[in-house]
């Protein structure tokens, strides 16, 4: 089965800051930050389970679970950022 693979670029924010997902279909999201501002080294979601640092300049992947359609966010580790992955 092929993989959903979405590059966002993290940089003062999230861009694109909404990924659309298809349902069902294995999916990963790869950060790569490339400004040094603000809290977004660090990416976290509660709603999707995951938590990883971003090094500036070094790609991070993380695995999304497509199993439920709906909305889902993700920010940054003050939660001042955020980004909306789309599951339908
Ligand atoms: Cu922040």
């Amino acid at each position: 089965m092929s993989v959903q693979k979405v590059n966002i670029n993290v940089a003062g924010k999230y861009e694109p800051s909404v990924v659309t997902l298809e349902k069902g279909v294995p999916a990963e999201l790869t950060f790569t930050r490339t400004k040094d501002q603000g809290c977004l080294d660090v990416v976290h979601s509660k709603d999707l389970d995951f938590e990883t640092q971003l090094p500036l300049n070094v790609s991070k992947t993380v695995k999304v679970s497509t199993d439920k359609a709906g909305e889902f966010k993700y920010s940054c580790g003050m939660d001042m950022f955020s980004g909306k992955v789309v599951i339908k």
